[in-house]
């Protein structure tokens, strides 16, 4: 009988987007601390993710890296969040690649020259281009989300998780949403559920 399932990483870090999928699929789960300075160089880390980059996850025979592709994992296999539908999967399919490429980019610049660089590494030029390009996905969302309460249609699905927790950065950090009310109230909605609180208690705690 394997044991839990192995999350390496550490709250305050891209792992959180993890720890919301595993909250979410109820599955039984063990943090393995790894942070991103030191733990991400041992040897033994390096077997698991050659990229020494957490998070990483370790089910039975099987590990895994990438954050999102973690969690496409753990809601395709834990839980009852997976849609039914070849076409929706392909829906999150989408909006997961899209998060990766559109989102995380911007978001990035913008985040590095704001709070995650010491203030004297920070380049505001830098924050207000992040801060500009960071807009025109936002632009999307605000439109799809016009006429829905989340991305699929009426429900929650692991779409809405894989774009709010990455957008949890810019969230959480005060980007200045008021220009897109709907995705602010759809980000307000997923990123206060119970389960998404207990992986924020996590981290924000941290
Ligand atoms: N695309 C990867 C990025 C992973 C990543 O950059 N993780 C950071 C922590 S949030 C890290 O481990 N950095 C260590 C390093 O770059 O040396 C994912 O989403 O999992």
């Amino acid at each position: 009988m394997p044991g839990p399932v192995k999350l390496y990483g550490i709250p305050r870090s891209r792992a959180f987007r993890c720890l919301v999928a595993l909250e979410e699929t109820g599955v039984e789960y063990e943090l393995v601390p790894t942070d991103f300075t030191e733990g991400v160089k041992s040897p033994a880390f390096r077997a698991i993710n050659p990229n020494a980059k957490i998070p990483a996850l370790v089910d039975g025979e099987t590990v895994l890296f990438e954050s999102l592709a973690i969690n496409l994992y753990l809601m395709r296999k834990y839980g009852d969040l997976w849609p039914r539908t070849v076409e929706d999967e392909g829906r999150v399919f989408q909006w997961t690649l899209w998060t990766a490429t559109e989102i995380e980019p911007p978001q990035m610049q913008w985040a590095y020259n704001t709070f995650v660089r010491p203030a004297d590494q920070r380049d505001p030029a830098e924050a207000a281009a992040g801060a500009e390009r960071l807009k025109a996905p936002l632009g999307v969302l605000e439109t799809v989300l016009a006429d829905r309460d989340h991305l699929l249609g009426a429900a929650y699905s692991p779409a809405d998780l894989q774009v709010s927790c990455v957008l949890y950065t810019a969230w959480f950090n005060g980007f200045d949403l008021a220009p897109f009310p709907k995705a602010k109230a759809w980000l307000d909605r997923c990123l206060n559920r119970p389960a998404v609180l207990r992986a924020r208690n996590m981290r924000e705690a941290a």
